[in-house]
């Protein structure tokens, strides 16, 4: 699986461009990184089938250095450039804060090639007297050097999505894997994973221990005992392996899924009842008799419990609630009728408004909503008054060719005194309005809560988009007062965004359960800037679950005439 390489080659690559001024180019590589970065399945499949050229945005040259990164995992054009720019791009790229733009100015007038010159040039209080810079960026700068020597590196959910499906199918067809499952973080659907865990039952350990190990894609054998192992994969993931008898896979299954906290509780509650628990099963105190760990289930059954789903395994009350029988009806991804909050060629979206309704009929969802960028959102192309009518007018054509509902609307900027830029008559006219925070995200609390809860008081708005604005890994959510937020979204019928792009699932889990102990509803959004972008829902459908949602908290799972009702302002 090279596609995550490769988009991370691309961008590089239009960053080493720009760094060279070269026009155009640069935003070609940003295009395809993008198109490359949308796909739904595996680039050598595509690769395989000689539709490289068919990803949007590559075009032949582009899937030629596709093409070489494929068969010999790099690219001698990069390495050039590499060399030639002696600029180590990719580390300092992950500094928050900092953008090609400025690494060239740090580069240009500094020699700043990597984070250790940029350390020094901080502490002798160089970087403050650039043209741009000043007292406040380099402050920024340095506590951002900081942030990237102290993050762990975590994978998002949806990078390790297609790694754990490879595996599991790759370990699935050996005849000497009766069973296997991924348990851990990803289990649980928690947004970044530190690690995969995963679990088999088989009678030949050594046999699979050395399939796990070989598999392709291994950089380093880290440790392969009998029936654990543990490898590097080339991307820097790190794959645990257990191989287990049948009599103590649920037990099993039940301590690897976690989390900790939740099996610690677990536990307590187990000697509360005469028993011990642990990965090999459940005993009882005295007598070692084993009582039970086939099944997750039988131990739950065992300890007076509802079985737990792994989304709710966080210690958020979760046993207690077992224990009453009061555990929610989790959604799940079959429940969600269609999405919202989608982009096209109006704004700064890959595809058609057209092309995008026809991937959303095919993909049986019910409806989607268009919410193309309406204000300054700092990208190229946004809808304005003007070019509203053209949009609206072109929406009314598509949905004349497809057979599903279509809402027309726009993605409107939270300006930084809490008021839109277009006007509440104007919105009421459109059937979605998501509203939400983009530039300017740097403000105190209580700035930035007033900006959120104005917008929301005196506009007709559908949808708060992305509350937080949390990137994951690379940009910390915005100080705002949700449990404020959430009182005025329920006086004002206002639904919270979950939003599923890899990259933000904004609203977390814990987010959703207390939007919805707040009385909150929410919305599903795909926030889908290309076709394939359209069926990650799933992933928002994950934050719904960690956060205990049933169909009643998420209007995309009603019935239509409930929906349209429910968006009338
Ligand atoms: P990650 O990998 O950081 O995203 O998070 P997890 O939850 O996958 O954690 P990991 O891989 O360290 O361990 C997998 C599971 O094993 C964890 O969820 C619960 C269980 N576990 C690990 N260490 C402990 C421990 O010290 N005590 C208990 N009770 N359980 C543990
Ligand atoms: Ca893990
Ligand atoms: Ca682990
Ligand atoms: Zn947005």
């Amino acid at each position: 699986m090279k596609n995550q390489l490769i988009v991370k080659i691309l961008n590089n690559i239009a960053d080493m461009l720009e760094l060279k001024e070269v026009q155009w180019k640069p935003q070609a590589y940003r295009r395809a990184a993008m198109g490359v970065e949308s796909l739904a399945e595996d680039i050598e499949e595509v690769y395989n089938r000689g539709e490289l050229e068919e990803i949007p945005g590559v075009g032949e040259h582009i899937a030629e250095k596709i093409e070489e990164i494929i068969k010999t995992g790099k690219l001698k054009y990069y390495d050039k450039l590499k060399k030639e720019i002696k600029v180590d791009i990719e580390q300092l790229n992950e500094i928050p804060g900092l953008g090609p733009k400025k690494i060239k100015v740090l580069y240009k007038k500094l020699g700043i090639k990597n984070i250790q010159d940029l350390e020094k040039a901080v502490s002798q209080q160089k970087v403050r007297t650039l043209e741009g810079f000043g007292e406040k960026t380099e402050k920024a700068i340095l506590e951002g050097i900081q942030i990237v020597k102290k993050r762990p590196t975590r994978f998002l959910y949806a990078q390790a999505k297609p790694i754990v499906e490879q595996i599991t199918t790759l370990l699935q067809k050996s005849k000497y894997v009766d069973r296997i499952e991924i348990a851990g973080s990803f289990r649980r659907g928690k947004e970044t994973v530190g690690d995969l865990d995963f679990l088999v039952i088989s009678k030949k350990p050594a046999e699979v221990m050395k399939l796990f190990t070989s598999m392709s894609d291994v950089q380093t054998v880290l440790s392969k005992g009998t029936t654990r192992g543990s490898v590097r994969l080339t991307n820097g993931l790190q794959v645990d392996l257990r191989i287990l008898k049948e009599k103590e896979f649920g037990s099993a299954m039940n301590y690897f899924i976690g989390s900790k906290e939740h099996n610690v509780e677990l536990r307590k509650l187990a000697l509360k009842k005469g028993y011990t628990l642990s990965e090999y099963g459940l005993f009882t105190v005295g007598g070692k008799k084993w009582i039970a760990g086939r099944t997750e289930e039988e131990i739950y059954q065992k300890l007076g419990l509802q079985y737990i789903p792994p989304e709710l395994r966080e210690h958020r009350g979760e046993i207690t609630a077992a224990q009453q029988k009061k555990l929610p009806t989790l959604i799940e991804a079959k429940d969600v009728q269609g999405v919202f909050h989608n982009h096209t060629k109006w704004s700064d979206g890959n595809n058609s408004l057209l092309e995008m309704a026809q991937k959303a009929e095919e993909l049986k969802l019910k409806f989607i909503s268009f919410n193309d960028h309406f204000g300054p959102v700092g990208i190229a192309n946004p809808l304005t008054e003007k070019r509203l009518s053209g949009y609206l007018k072109e929406i009314e054509t598509v949905r004349k060719k497809v057979g599903i509902r279509i809402f027309s609307g726009v993605e409107v900027d939270i300006l930084k005194d809490g008021s839109l830029p277009l006007s509440a008559k104007k919105l009421k006219e459109l059937d979605v309005v998501v509203a939400s925070v983009h530039i300017a995200p740097k403000m105190t609390e209580k700035d930035m809560t007033k900006r959120v809860v104005s917008a929301l008081e005196n506009y007709p708005v559908n949808i708060l988009g992305h509350p937080t604005h949390r990137l994951l890994n690379t940009r910390e959510p915005i100080d705002l007062n949700l449990e404020k937020v959430f009182s005025v979204a329920k006086k004002k019928d206002v639904f919270l965004e979950i939003n599923a792009s890899p990259k933000r699932m904004d609203l977390s889990g814990e987010n959703v359960k207390a939007a919805i102990d707040a009385g909150c509803a929410l919305a599903i959004s795909t926030d889908g800037h290309a076709v394939d972008h359209l069926s990650q829902y799933p992933l928002a459908v994950l934050m719904a679950r960690r956060g205990w949602a049933e169909k009643k908290d998420i209007i995309n799972c009603w019935p239509l005439p409930k929906i349209e009702k429910a968006l009338r302002k």
